[in-house]
């Protein structure tokens, strides 16, 4: 009985309040006191360690604390019948939406050189890029892609999308499947990469996607680290193909201190902040599911196993 809180390193009071705040009568626990793990049958996590599911042999749900629920996918150790769900907040989706704005605005108006420069004292002026010189390419078109797409459109950009199926009507051109990646990538001069990280997507940010990119185009990627070979990014960005990039996201995380990521002229680096749960916000359907959970009835926002997002 309660919900089984898990996310080492995370401040959770926030978290806690607002679980709280929804329903007080359910027991939110940590894993340090959960006196009888044989009651627990859902669980929120977030980078849990590996294993830890085990020791709970009937849980029968775990909600991950955000959208990717990569963390979850990749251990081996959660058995099968175990449901997974995910968040699926407009208050994150459109979080997305603003931060992408604001890295495409900075990159036309080139004003991350303006703030090297500033350290520098230096006064100089460059041509930059209006809106209409661009086409965005959002890679990655479910509920997150998809509304960043659109709003990009609707602030007046050119947008095209692609995803793994044919989907739904889009207000922006949405290329599908592998067989039509290249005219996507050829269509994008500004690469937004909001793909889920699955087997089939792992890496998929190599020498090969880049090279099929226009010359001088930039990357901003906002999926998972591991999407990228940061290699192959590096030689691109080096060699002049790729004008640069703004990665949000790392594998692993923190971004280690040594990593040349941290110091290349042509990435620019936030901590995975593009878009932030909102615990207020996404209370309600976690706690929606724990009652769906209790009472076997199908649960919202569920994961394919199988698709792995
Ligand atoms: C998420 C994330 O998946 O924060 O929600 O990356």
């Amino acid at each position: 009985m309660g919900i089984l809180i898990i996310s080492p390193g995370r401040d959770l009071k926030r978290w806690t309040d607002a679980l709280q705040a929804e329903d007080p009568s359910v027991p939110l626990l940590f894993p340090d006191q959960v006196q009888n793990p044989d009651k627990i049958t859902f669980a929120l996590a977030w980078d849990h360690p590996s294993g830890i599911f085990r020791n709970y042999p009937n849980l029968r749900c775990i909600s991950s604390f955000g959208a990717g629920v990569d963390h979850l996918i990749n251990d081996a150790d959660i058995p099968p019948h175990i449901r997974f769900v995910r968040i699926i907040d407009p208050l994150l989706s459109n979080d997305m939406f603003e931060f992408t704005l604001a890295v495409v605005m900075k990159y036309l108006r080139k004003l991350s050189l303006y703030c090297r420069y500033q350290g520098k004292s230096t006064w100089k002026k460059h041509a930059y890029l209006r809106m209409a010189d661009v086409c965005i390419g959002v890679m990655g078109t479910g509920v997150i892609g998809n509304h960043v797409a659109t709003g990009l459109k609707k602030a007046g950009f050119r947008v095209c999308g692609w995803g793994r199926g044919p989907g739904r009507k889009t207000a922006y051109k949405r290329y599908h499947g592998r067989t039509q990646l290249r005219d996507f990538l050829s269509s994008s001069n500004i690469l937004v990469n909001l793909l889920p990280l699955t087997s089939k997507t792992l890496g998929i940010i190599n020498s090969n996607l880049l090279t099929s990119l226009p010359h001088g185009a930039y990357l901003v990627n906002l999926g998972r680290g591991a999407h990228v070979v940061e290699e192959d990014l590096i030689r691109a960005i080096d060699s002049g193909h790729v004008s640069g990039a703004h990665l949000d996201v790392f594998d692993p995380e923190p971004l280690p201190g040594h990593h040349p990521f941290w110091t290349h002229p042509g990435i620019d680096i936030s901590p995975h902040v593009a878009s932030l749960t909102d615990p207020g916000s996404v209370a309600p359907q976690v706690m929606e599911n724990y009652y769906r959970n209790m009472q076997n009835k199908p649960l919202m926002n569920m994961v394919s196993r199988e698709l792995e997002y």
